[in-house]
């Protein structure tokens, strides 16, 4: 599957904790565009769709979520609660967003520009594309 879990280093003191997202170090990509999720009401879902170029990695800096991915073989759960941990998802995987606790907030790195056409929102035409 086209995704992975990236660590980040925690710099902790008496005053509380950092962390911090570089291209090409940490993100294994140049950032072209930064994007927050948040106030998302329990009961709601985002995401289904996939993406056919763009790569992202997301990082839940409060509260949690559920994200699921697929590759159009596998699906997999993955719990998004901590602010060390990032989620790199590549292209042509399918995310589902859900489980949002009131207090989630989501900070997405991605290495295009926000582009609707790209983006993959029917699930058949994903599942087409990733047969071919
Ligand atoms: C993703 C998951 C993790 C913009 O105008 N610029 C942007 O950069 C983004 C990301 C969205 N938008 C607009 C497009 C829609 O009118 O904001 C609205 C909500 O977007 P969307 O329904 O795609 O949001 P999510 O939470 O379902 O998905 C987002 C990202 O779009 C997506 O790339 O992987 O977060």
């Amino acid at each position: 599957m086209n995704h992975k879990i990236i660590k980040f280093q925690i710099f902790g003191d008496s005053r509380g904790s950092l962390v911090s997202f570089e291209e090409k170090k940490n993100i294994p990509f140049c950032i072209k565009r930064v994007y927050c999720v948040y106030g998302t009401n329990p009961d709601q879902e985002r995401g289904k769709h996939a993406h056919k170029e763009l790569e992202q990695v997301v990082v839940c800096v409060s509260g949690s979520c559920t994200i699921i991915l697929d590759d159009g073989e596998k699906r997999e759960a993955i719990k998004m609660n901590k602010p060390n941990a990032g989620l790199y998802i590549g292209k042509n995987t399918w995310r589902e967003m859900s489980n949002f606790s009131n207090d989630c907030v989501l900070i997405v790195l991605a290495n295009e520009y926000y582009d609707e056409k790209e983006y993959i929102r029917n699930y058949e035409e994903f599942l087409n594309g990733t047969a071919l």
